[in-house]
């Protein structure tokens, strides 16, 4: 484990612990924020420790245990001052309203396997980005404290693996991810209905999208790129996360686009690639301020969507091996 002997140093003499999480909250940063909520709780169970974010926990993620009652949000609640604030799962900066909450502590902490991430901009910290999720991190941090693992602690940390890595599907997947599921799952949590909830359920109106999506598919260079556009209408009150990862998972298929039209000449681009593309040169071609990974990208383009499909077409044709 990367060492966090001051991140515990510094839970060891706190009286009080606020913990928090960037907005667009997602599996892993919820299940992070309960578990760690819980290990504290254990280890230190004289300390106070609350829970503030910007935003409620999506609907989605409500059926963990404390997810309702736990989190609070930063507009109900003032800013007061705590001995430690802990950001998990992501960036000190992209907190929105919670960010005087994090502010208010004598010592700001992260626990996150994010790349950008980095230690020295936080007081204390457990910064891993070879960690399948910020959960794998919490359970390192039980271990190490000695906190027991039961089902109460395993089912948001599972849920927080499953939702990063896809179930064990990515490559940051690693023997070591694989081990600790198997010690969550000893545990007895009901790990098929944690997948269930945490990602196989969709909404009914994302999955009548992802049909539209899916008619009118077009492709291009020998279908080795695919591109398909949404209205603004059709994408108002519709979730579309990972609905571009239908069209990069055709067989042939190396680069895909989904083009989501805003308002009067505006294109919200979502790209994917296999590998041998870098969608984040790619975007930031397109756009100045696109960018992303090499395999996941997007920008926003003041163009219509059918003038920024004919740049993917021009611009992939010569990035293509
Ligand atoms: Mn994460």
């Amino acid at each position: 484990m990367v060492d966090a002997h001051q991140l515990t140093r510094a839970l060891a003499e706190a009286r009080t612990v606020l913990l928090t999480a960037p907005v667009d909250l997602d599996g892993d940063a919820v299940g992070a924020v309960l578990a760690l909520e819980t290990a504290i709780r254990r280890r230190w169970p004289a300390v106070d420790v609350r829970i503030v974010t910007d935003e409620a926990v999506p609907s989605r993620y409500t059926f963990m245990a404390g997810a309702r009652e736990k989190f609070r949000r930063a507009a109900e609640v003032p800013p007061e001052p705590v001995d430690v604030s802990i950001v998990c799962d992501g960036d000190p900066a992209r907190l929105g309203a919670a960010t005087p909450h994090y502010n208010a502590a004598r010592r700001r902490g992260q626990v996150d396997h994010h790349k950008s991430s980095d230690p020295k901009k936080v007081d204390v910290s457990l910064i891993d980005p070879e960690a399948a999720s910020t959960t794998e991190l919490v359970l390192q941090l039980c271990d190490h404290w000695g906190v027991a693992l039961d089902a109460e602690l395993a089912a948001p940390i599972y849920a927080g693996l499953v939702f990063d890595t896809n179930v064990f599907r990515y490559r940051l997947t690693r023997p070591l991810t694989l081990r600790a599921a198997a010690r969550l799952m000893e545990t007895g949590i009901d790990h098929a209905a944690i997948v269930e909830r945490v990602l196989l359920d969709q909404p009914l109106g994302k999955q009548l999208l992802r049909g539209r999506m899916l008619a009118r598919l077009e492709t291009a260079l020998d279908a080795r790129l695919a591109w398909a556009v949404l209205t603004q209408e059709e994408t108002e009150s519709v979730e579309t996360g990972g609905l571009v990862d239908d069209l990069v998972f055709i067989e042939g298929v190396e680069v895909a686009a989904l083009l989501m039209e805003r308002g009067d000449r505006h294109v919200k681009l979502s790209l994917r690639s296999r590998g041998g593309v870098d969608v984040s040169a790619l975007a930031r071609r397109l756009a100045p301020k696109g960018g992303g990974h090499a395999r996941a990208a997007g920008a926003t383009i003041e163009k219509s969507a059918a003038e920024v499909a004919a740049d993917i077409v021009a611009a992939v044709a010569g990035l293509l091996p």
